[in-house]
């Protein structure tokens, strides 16, 4: 196995959530996952990422753990985690846990023993901070520092017992943990050894760029709803490298070569990216940036959202592909458990539904990186469209919706920003079949189902080589077929073009091309695309030149 495999492979992500349920509780659970481990194996993908779970008492759906190394009851039990991950292995995939380590949650014990006294031996496992000078505790404007929480309101939760505020850059109940303590990060080392010696694959590091804050902490500018903006003060923070390098001495070194290690980093530029993701420093094989999904965020925040700008996203993820292009690895990725669905979000998901789904996965795909496919997203799922506040479930969304009633907008403008960017859209239960639940599960579901499960669903699908389903497996199966895809050089063509995405890759004399038109229009193609044998498409019987059908993809193929 040659050390960069990964470069080669197609991850899948399981929200166990909303994957499927085996006991009809209405909860997607271990057992689940197991039943539906030959549609993966099918599907051809090479390895399963896993969001949380572990023990958490679902603040925020998992990414608030109370103990790292028990299973959650709602997803099953340990002994149900070693036959999920023997069988996994017995499929030749490879399994990846979720690393949630920027903070825990506060029913973990090392939370409950560092509150329980301001001379508690863990009192410096978190952040811990006397309100400002001639404030009290709880006093609006006393907290330490100024910065927002990502759900809404202040980072800082007063402690009355104890008389002082502590950091969640999260939930209040995710307090973040100080990784400047060498405790905390022997602790984490320790736990994450625990993992790989039962035999796990790798690992996702929930906002991994967020561990090391600027010291002392301090205000950040004025923003938003009189918080101001920490996050240059605790993104990619001045310790994040040696961190990530001690991790890597202290977890990695000499199994590394048969692991994934992507790190999610909101806010990182390609500057730093390169710097984790460069072989020879020994931090990450990759990382998950969020330029090309803040695209459509507005000045009023990511539920204000803006039409999307082709040009820019094709430059945002261009720039990504030449500054990651000699060293360092990509990863790429439309959707995830955060992320609404890429068919309502950059395609038709109305009239089109199926032919645009089909040329956002290739487009996506075919670029130099390791591809992530969400679950649902090798159907063409869509947007849930829940039309009242009652509906959702995420606490982003239900905090935003207080915060932004209050700023005063409409009912009807936050929920059309709910329907469009929603957490809780990629969330509903994957759809399996046409029956009531959509064969996710025989109880009441935690989120409710999509209507259109009816007719889209896998049962409709896997049978059907016309099918999103068959476009995602072919696509998979080419990446394993042609070693271009992995390991081709990249470059934009057509970068003005509003409607159109194209592309060639290049290696040993073989080249490949895809063009696609990304709008509900007829488009041309210019001259700078070249031609080639048709090898993938998403149009029966199409040609391989000429204008471009609506969201019709081209991927060309010459040597
Ligand atoms: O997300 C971190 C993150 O920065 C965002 O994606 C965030 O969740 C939100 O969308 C901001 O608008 C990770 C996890 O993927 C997310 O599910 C967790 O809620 C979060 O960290 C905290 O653990
Ligand atoms: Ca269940």
């Amino acid at each position: 196995m040659s050390s960069d495999w990964w470069k080669s492979a197609v991850v899948y992500q399981i929200y166990p959530r909303s994957f499927q349920d085996s006991n009809g509780d209405g909860i997607g659970d271990l057992n689940g996952i197991r039943q539906r481990l030959d549609y993966l194996h099918d599907l051809g993908v090479d390895v399963l990422w896993l969001s949380p779970i572990y023990e958490s008492p679902h603040a925020d759906n998992g990414y608030d753990i109370s103990d790292y190394q028990a299973i959650d009851p709602s997803f099953g039990s340990m002994a149900d985690f070693d036959a999920l991950l023997a069988e996994v292995h017995e499929r030749d995939m490879r399994l990846v846990m979720d690393l949630v380590v920027n903070h825990t949650s506060d029913e973990h014990p090392w939370f409950l023993e560092s509150q329980a006294s301001k001379r508690s031996a863990k009192r410096d496992w978190y952040w811990w901070s006397p309100p400002r000078p001639e404030y009290s505790l709880g006093q609006e404007g006393g907290e330490p520092t100024n910065w927002r929480s990502f759900f809404s309101g202040p980072v800082w939760e007063p402690h009355e017992d104890s008389g002082e505020y502590y950091l969640h850059l999260f939930h209040k109940k995710q307090p973040d943990l100080n990784w400047e303590n060498p405790e905390v990060r022997q602790a984490v080392y320790t736990m994450m050894s625990w993992w790989l010696d039962k035999g796990v694959d790798g690992f996702r590091m929930d906002v991994i760029n967020l561990i090391s804050k600027v010291l002392p902490l301090q205000d950040g500018a004025p923003g938003a709803g009189g918080l101001g903006n920490g996050f240059p003060l605790y993104a990619c923070g001045p310790r994040m490298h040696e961190f990530l390098q001690e991790m890597h001495r202290e977890v990695f070194d000499g199994r590394d070569a048969e692991l994934l290690t992507v790190g999610e980093m909101p806010g990182v530029t390609p500057e730093d990216a390169l710097l984790v993701t460069d072989p020879d420093r020994r931090e990450l094989d990759m990382v998950f940036q969020f330029d090309h999904v803040d695209v459509d965020h507005g000045p009023g925040g990511k539920f204000d959202v803006q039409p999307l700008d082709l040009v820019r996203l094709k430059s945002i993820l261009g720039r990504w592909q030449s500054e990651l292009g000699e060293r360092g690895w990509n990863s790429l990725y439309w959707d995830n458990h955060d992320q609404p669905r890429v068919v309502s979000r950059f395609g038709d998901d109305g009239e089109h539904r199926a032919r645009s789904a089909k040329a956002l996965a290739a487009v996506l795909h075919l670029m130099r990186g390791t591809p992530y496919i969400y679950q649902g997203e090798e159907l063409g799922m869509t947007n849930a469209g829940l039309a009242t506040i009652d509906d959702y479930r995420d606490v982003e969304s239900l905090n935003a919706y207080d915060e932004l009633r209050a700023q005063g907008w409409t009912d009807a403008k936050v929920i059309e920003g709910l329907q469009a960017m929603s957490r809780d859209n990629a969330r509903t239960p994957v759809q399996w079949d046409a029956s009531p639940h959509a064969g996710f599960t025989t109880g009441t579901p935690w989120l409710k189902v999509t209507g259109n499960h009816t007719w889209l669903n896998a049962a409709a699908q896997v049978d059907d080589s016309d099918s999103v389903w068959a476009f995602y497996r072919e696509l998979i199966a080419f990446r394993h077929a042609e070693p271009v895809v992995a390991h081709g050089d990249f470059q934009m063509l057509m970068p003005e073009d509003p409607q159109v995405f194209a592309y060639r890759r290049a290696l040993d004399g073989v080249v490949l091309t895809v063009v696609a038109n990304l709008s509900g229009q007829t488009a041309e193609v210019d001259g700078s695309v070249g031609g080639g044998e048709l090898v993938l498409g998403n149009i029966d019987g199409a040609s391989s030149e000429g204008p471009l059908a609506p969201w019709e993809v081209r991927v060309l193929r010459s040597a």
